[in-house]
């Protein structure tokens, strides 16, 4: 079926005149659809890649409780004068629905489009920094009085690194893989931190750290700036909100933003993770989040994004072994690169850490 037709499932009879694929998504396609090229009439299309995402329909219940969540809050916040945020708005389909199905059984829905903003894949400098940890913490404050049993767990396990630790030990055992020197440093690399990296998942059990309403992915690239002003006016891809640690989503939103050369760095080239840029991050994080953190969120702070560094490394690598079945290719064999990417930096954390310390103490 051709994607224009796919597009006019959503428009009420009114004719596409451009579809265009955007976006640097490792799962779902996103497609910008025009149907007044005067008007500048546009709206967001999204195929969701229902091998990783099960049950759609749940993703899409779930974005409707946040996204009503957070225009009620938003009601009761003081935003500074002048700063505008914009909440996803999941468009009708023509019969009503909040999606609409193909024959061979995709799953597409379509978005409201936000103008005059955008989002990039790595951050400018400390400016931008700063307006994607504001953009996380108001998230989390928009979300932090939202029952979390009302959301449902969509993707079970999503930052569980114990869990993804067991499925690589299945993959090894079942994959035949090449004896490279690349291998055998990532091989390494997670044998020397595989005891360390159950350190969330014990604070949890433990009841140190509880379950909230996150995001799930917030890195830069999910948080849209305004073209004109630079400040963050809405964070975007809710597929993953849902229960769990806020550090998951500080220690995504650092991993991302603190490594200014991009995931997709070739071999070879030098990949760290940037303190000037931390310390802008959790500033801005800090003028609307800080006020739920706890003391416990802060003495783990460190850990969760050595953590979340090493636990995508570890995704990529996995990936890689099984055979790149998960993330999407961006070029041919990507996934070993981007998996020394992710430990290189998990490196340059722990090289750190004094650093990376101090800041999170500075921000209490
Ligand atoms: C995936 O599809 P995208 O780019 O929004 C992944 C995230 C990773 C990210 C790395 C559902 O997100 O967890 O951090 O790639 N999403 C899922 O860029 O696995
Ligand atoms: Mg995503």
């Amino acid at each position: 079926m051709h994607i224009s037709s796919v597009a006019e499932q959503f428009t009420f009879g009114e004719k596409v005149v451009r579809v265009r694929e955007i976006g640097s998504g490792n799962i779902n396609d996103t497609f910008l659809v025009t149907l007044d090229s005067v008007k500048e009439n546009h709206f967001i299309l999204q195929r969701i890649n229902s091998r990783v995402f099960k049950s759609p329909e749940l993703v899409m219940e779930n974005m409707r409780i946040v996204a009503d969540h957070v225009r009620k809050s938003l009601h009761q916040m003081h935003l500074e004068p002048g700063r505008r945020w914009e909440v996803v708005r999941v468009l009708k389909a023509d019969d009503g629905k909040d999606h609409w199905r193909g024959p061979d059984g995709s799953f597409w829905r379509a978005l409201n489009f936000v103008r005059a903003a955008s989002a990039y894949d790595t951050v400018r400098d400390k400016v931008h920094a700063r307006e994607a940890g504001y953009a996380l913490g108001l998230f989390h404050a928009l979300l932090a009085d939202l029952p979390v049993e009302q959301l449902a767990d969509t993707l079970e396990g999503f930052h569980v690194t114990p869990r993804y630790l067991r499925h690589y030990d299945t993959v090894l055992a079942q994959n035949r893989y090449p004896e490279s020197s690349e291998v055998k440093y990532c091989l390494e690399f997670v044998r020397n931190r595989r005891e360390w990296a159950h350190v969330l998942e014990n604070a949890r059990a433990s009841g140190t750290l509880t379950l909230r309403p996150i995001h799930g992915d917030p890195k830069v690239n999910n948080i849209m700036v305004d073209d004109e002003t630079g400040k963050a006016v809405g964070m975007i891809d809710l597929d993953t909100v849902g229960p769990g640690l806020v550090l998951y989503d500080i220690g995504d939103c650092l991993r991302s933003a603190c490594n200014t050369g991009g995931e997709e760095k070739a071999p070879g080239e030098t990949v760290s993770f940037d303190p000037d840029i931390c310390r802008a991050v959790l500033a801005g994080y800090s003028e609307m989040g800080g006020d739920f953190l706890t003391e416990n969120d802060y003495e783990y702070m460190f850990d969760a994004i050595r953590l979340i560094a090493f636990e995508l490394g570890l995704r990529y690598f996995t990936d890689y072994l099984e055979g790149d079945t998960y993330f999407k290719a961006s070029f041919p064999g990507p996934n070993p690169a981007r998996t020394s990417v992710q430990f290189v930096l998990t490196d340059s954390i722990e090289n750190q850490e004094r650093v990376i310390r101090a800041i999170i103490d500075g921000m209490k």
